[in-house]
């Protein structure tokens, strides 16, 4: 029923995005435009990040900017270009950033969309050159258009996205995105400055050997999560652990696998935050054939009560995630 399934590898982003849309005949276009004003943020950003390393030594061979201003760190300055180019784009009304405490208004209340993003994550892992990410979620507000928008726009249940996505900053930039037909992968070639479909219709196997948590919190671990990583290790599972989300969760998406973020003494809801974090990456793996828990209760059906709510995330083979959710039962 989808054009774009006949879409061979190689297809450009943009192509795809119409033809994807043509699947549609009522659509007004408006989602595209969206899709394609991040996919404009993202080439930005990814420069951007290139040239990261260059930045201390740039001054000493002279490529110092004119006003002589210090470089802002590049989570602000993502956060900066993606705002930028949606408050350009002119389809959305209202941003959540993990970067801002309040909603951002773009001022283009004609906007039918709204939203979340963590324009730059784990961005600890610049300075040692590691994959990064950015991470979307995108409504339809609920507010009238024509009106500013407002709190309760981008409080919605991760069920009710339209859209969501990520990118990957690393050997090779990719975007990876789904509007709740599959989930495709395109990957970015900088000298032609676009992006190409390269992963047709991800899907992620059922079950997979790789668990990823930080097992330096093992000592919060509650009973059912203790028992879940012993049988990993009984089952000579492979740990592997970035400390980048986007990475950690592309990875196991392509191979199978499980990530894991559970609730610390140091962040007793877990750290990642709901909004931006977990809605997106569970609306991703479950169109891909994945689950996606707080280990009780499916992502998406959480209420979010703040923008900047955290939640535990399980997510990935759905096998792996039905696991570990019966050791928790069980405890
Ligand atoms: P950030 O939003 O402050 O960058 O933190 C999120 C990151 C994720 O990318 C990563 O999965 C997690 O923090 C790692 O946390 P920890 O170092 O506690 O394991
Ligand atoms: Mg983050």
């Amino acid at each position: 029923d989808h054009n774009s399934l006949a879409l061979p590898v190689g297809t450009t982003l943009d192509r795809f995005i119409m033809r994807k849309q043509e699947d549609f005949p009522y659509a007004t276009g408006e989602l595209s435009q969206l899709l394609r004003d991040i996919a404009l943020a993202t080439k930005i950003v990814n420069r951007e990040i290139n040239r990261s390393g260059l930045i201390d030594i740039a001054g000493a061979y002279g490529n110092r900017n004119v006003q002589g201003e210090d470089q802002q760190k590049l989570d602000v300055v993502a956060n900066i270009r993606f705002i930028r180019a949606l408050r350009n784009g002119g389809e959305v009304c209202t941003i959540v950033s993990e970067e801002d405490e309040e909603v951002i208004q773009t001022g283009n209340n004609q906007g039918k969309y709204v939203v979340a993003m963590d324009p730059l994550d784990g961005s600890s892992n610049i300075d040692v050159n590691v994959s990064i990410g950015t991470i979307f979620s995108i409504y339809r507000r609920i507010s009238p258009t024509g009106t500013v928008g407002n709190e309760q726009d981008c409080l919605q249940r991760g069920t009710h996205q339209v859209a969501a996505g990520y990118v990957i900053y690393g050997s090779s930039t990719m975007l990876v995105y789904t509007t709740g037909n599959g989930v495709n992968g395109f990957t970015y070639e900088p000298s032609l400055g676009e992006f190409f479909l390269s992963h047709p219709n991800i899907t992620i196997p059922a079950s997979g050997s790789v668990y990823s948590i930080n097992e330096g919190s093992a000592d919060s671990f509650s009973a059912g999560l203790a028992s879940f990583i012993a049988y990993c290790k009984q089952q000579s599972y492979s740990a592997r652990y970035i400390g980048s989300l986007v990475a950690d969760f592309h990875r196991n998406l392509l191979k199978g696998g499980i990530y894991i973020y559970p609730p610390t003494q140091k962040s007793p809801s877990g750290k990642l935050r709901l909004l931006y974090e977990c809605n997106p990456l569970a609306f991703i793996v479950e169109q891909a054939g994945g689950k996606s828990s707080n280990g009780y209760t499916r992502t998406m059906e959480i209420e979010p009560t703040g923008l900047h709510d955290r939640c535990p995330l399980f997510v990935g083979s759905k096998d792996l995630v039905e696991k570990v959710e019966e050791f928790l039962a069980a405890e």
